[in-house]
């Protein structure tokens, strides 16, 4: 469906480390949507499939073709790499990170990026079917983009990935990964006390894990009204591909009865989640 599609891009991600002229190591993962589907480790000279439909509606020879393309990439990379340190005299050791991908859109079409980042900062975009610096790189990142330019057998490749490869995987992994994509997981909620924030304090804390999708509204309430004194944790993400989350309030010890945690979420419908302090938990 169209509103299946729209919200799960292909996310793939590649880490290189290039600690001096011997040695590197270049890791690759890869998500759809919140999911993680694909991990390729430096050692390894396969591309990893962590769910049962990681593989879509790609034949096995479809893989081959696909993995020996970024086995020669890889190599290759890593060589070019080297060279345009020697050449543009760049210090060892960086990092380069790139993320490549694409979503598809309703009506037959995707949109794709790819961006690369050293030392943690964006450089390179693929545009069109060009590498271009961002406009505030150093002048030897603009050096090594006319030259990896030059290369029009590369660019057609890298093109052709993103406009046409990517989105066919994307369209086969929709389907054979619908129903894990699609349906949302239950959060569990409890209640605790953190560290006492002073004498007469306490520090509520209302737990929210396990639930998928991401997107979810906790708040500490008293009857119908928030408390804008709440304050949201990052959303972290557990092992098993689903999410945690916490929310805190700091109240005077005596005004802490008859407050109350309540969480909403897309598997819940709308039978929120609503736990009492006091009630229950060991304060
Ligand atoms: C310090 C950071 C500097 C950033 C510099 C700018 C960005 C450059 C990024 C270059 C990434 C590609 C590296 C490999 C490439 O240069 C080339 O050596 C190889 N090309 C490929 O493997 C194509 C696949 C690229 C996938 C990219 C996904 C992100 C090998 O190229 C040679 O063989 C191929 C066929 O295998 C072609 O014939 C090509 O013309 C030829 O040069």
């Amino acid at each position: 469906s169209e509103g299946l599609q729209r919200h799960f891009p292909l996310r793939c991600l590649q880490i290189s480390s290039f600690a001096n002229s011997s040695w590197s190591r270049t890791d690759g993962l890869a998500w759809l949507g919140e999911l993680q589907a694909y991990t390729w480790r430096s050692d390894s000279d396969t591309i990893r499939f962590l769910k049962p439909w990681s593989q879509g509606r790609f034949s096995d020879q479809q893989w081959e073709n696909l993995q020996h393309i970024f086995l020669v990439y890889r190599i290759s990379f890593t060589r070019d790499i080297q060279e345009f340190v020697t050449m543009l005299h760049v210090d060892y050791p960086f990092d380069i990170q790139m993320s490549g991908g694409c979503e598809v859109l309703p009506g037959n079409t995707s949109k794709s990026f790819l961006d690369i980042a050293f030392q943690g900062t964006a450089i390179v975009s693929f545009q069109g079917t060009f590498w271009v610096p961002n406009p505030d790189s150093p002048p030897w990142v603009q050096t090594a983009c006319k030259v990896a330019n030059q290369d029009q057998g590369t660019r057609e490749t890298v093109r052709w990935l993103l406009d046409s490869v990517c989105p066919s995987l994307v369209r086969g992994l929709l389907e054979t990964g619908k129903s894990e994509l699609e349906k949302p997981v239950q959060p569990e909620a409890w209640l605790s006390s953190g560290p006492t924030p002073g004498p007469g304090r306490l520090l509520l804390v209302c737990h929210v894990s396990g639930f998928y999708p991401n997107p979810v509204w906790a708040m500490w309430m008293r009857g119908e009204q928030e408390q804008p004194g709440t304050r949201r944790g990052d959303v972290l993400p557990q092992a098993d591909g689903t999410w945690y989350l916490r929310v805190t309030l700091d109240v005077a010890a005596r005004e802490a009865a008859g407050l109350s945690c309540r969480v909403r979420h897309s598997s819940l419908g709308d039978q929120d989640i609503v736990l009492y302090w006091g009630r229950g938990q060991a304060s």
